[in-house]
């Protein structure tokens, strides 16, 4: 073959190369090209193969000229290679891609629902939170109590007729001590003041809520399992105004304003004086309903001067210490304040009612 009409044009042969390449998207019809123009049945392969039929001289060209051919298109298939992978690659990413905010089926209903606390520990944070604001600290004391500390050291000796104020849940646990379910928080007041002989860590002014336990049929304003919120003040020269004033200042701050008080003289074995704390009717703002007995006042809590005798009791010397005292139902309170018209609606669960506050 000497004739240069039969040999491969090259730049032919490279622009059709490149227009197939062009058109090329995948790395398989890249493979495909590549084997056309540069494997053993292509034209180049085809062109190699007449080599031998040249002169020297001419078999130096030509090579020359199939060797460029086979160099251009290697550039370019490799060029071309990138790119398509490269395409390939984002389609692939993209087609893994997981839509997190598509609504998967079968969860549609699943809506999860974020619970709160329940209305009397939200109560019971809010009064504790009034209090600290006074100057209070707030502590504990057990549910479970010795005749002792629920009655004795309170000035309620066996027997005594003031018992039959708390109808008492007694625990059959045997001699030597009789041990009953706090009928009120009153007895935190005896463990505290026992404390703070014990180190030397007079005054105390503290409140202390928790639960109580009484043998009460539930009604309007009574439940058998409820909370009570304890105060107690011991300081030197302490008076009834005290006493007076740091009620005032709690109905003020907890009800708002606009609430009338008023203290109504009392008995409790372990103060004296003693009153009985109460605020209007919230249910029917003072005219009387079945909530207040058609009274038109709702009782919240018992107060007074610490009586001597407990002091003594304790060991705190009542002729340089005095104190006052208090205790307030804190699901009275919640009733009143949110006048919620019967307090067993507090502890039936029903989710339409837990859910209004
Ligand atoms: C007492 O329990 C005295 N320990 C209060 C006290 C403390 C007086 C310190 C003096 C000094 P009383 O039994 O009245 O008192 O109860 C106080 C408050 O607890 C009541 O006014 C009421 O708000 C709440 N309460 C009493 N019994 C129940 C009950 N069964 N259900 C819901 N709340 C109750």
């Amino acid at each position: 073959m000497s004739d240069s009409s039969t040999m491969l044009d090259a730049v032919a042969y490279v622009a059709e190369a490149q227009a197939v390449l062009e058109a090329a998207t995948s790395l398989l019809s890249i493979d495909d090209v590549e084997s056309n123009f540069l494997g053993k049945k292509s034209g180049l392969a085809l062109a190699h193969r007449t080599l031998g039929q040249l002169d020297p001289e001419q078999r130096k060209t030509y090579g020359a000229v199939l060797y460029g051919i086979r160099q251009e298109l290697e550039g370019l298939i490799a060029g071309r290679r990138e790119v398509v992978a490269e395409i390939e690659r984002s389609a692939a990413l993209k087609a893994d891609q997981l839509d997190l905010t598509e609504v998967i089926p079968g969860l549609v209903s699943t809506v999860v629902r974020r619970g709160h606390q329940h209305l009397i520990s939200q109560t019971q944070a809010e009064l504790e939170d009034v209090f600290v604001g006074m100057g209070f600290t707030v502590a504990d004391g057990p549910e479970v109590e010795t005749d002792w500390f629920n009655f004795e050291a309170l000035n309620i000796p066996p027997a005594h007729p003031a018992r039959g104020m708390w109808d008492t849940f007694y625990l059959e646990l045997g001699d030597p001590e009789t041990v009953v379910l706090r009928t009120h928080t009153s007895p935190v007041q005896i463990h505290l003041m026992e404390e703070a002989v014990a180190q030397n860590a007079l005054p105390i002014h503290a409140v202390m809520p928790g639960r109580c336990f009484r043998r009460d049929t539930p009604d309007a304003r009574h439940l058998h399992t409820f909370h009570q919120i304890e105060g107690l003040v011991i300081d030197e020269a302490i008076a009834f105004t005290d006493l007076a004033g740091v009620i005032q200042t709690f109905t003020t701050a907890y009800f708002g304003p606009d609430i009338s008080s008023r203290l109504r003289p009392a008995f409790f074995p372990f103060t004296e004086p003693s009153a009985e704390f109460e605020i209007t009717c919230t249910i029917c703002h003072g005219g009387g309903c079945r909530t207040c007995s058609q009274t038109g006042w709702i009782e919240l809590g018992g107060c007074g001067m610490v009586d001597p005798a407990v002091l003594s009791a304790v060991g705190i010397d009542p002729e340089r210490y005095q104190g006052f005292a208090f205790g307030f139902g804190i699901d009275r309170c919640a009733q009143m304040r949110h006048q919620i018209a019967d307090m067993r609606a507090l502890v039936e669960n029903d989710l339409r009612f837990i859910e209004q506050f």
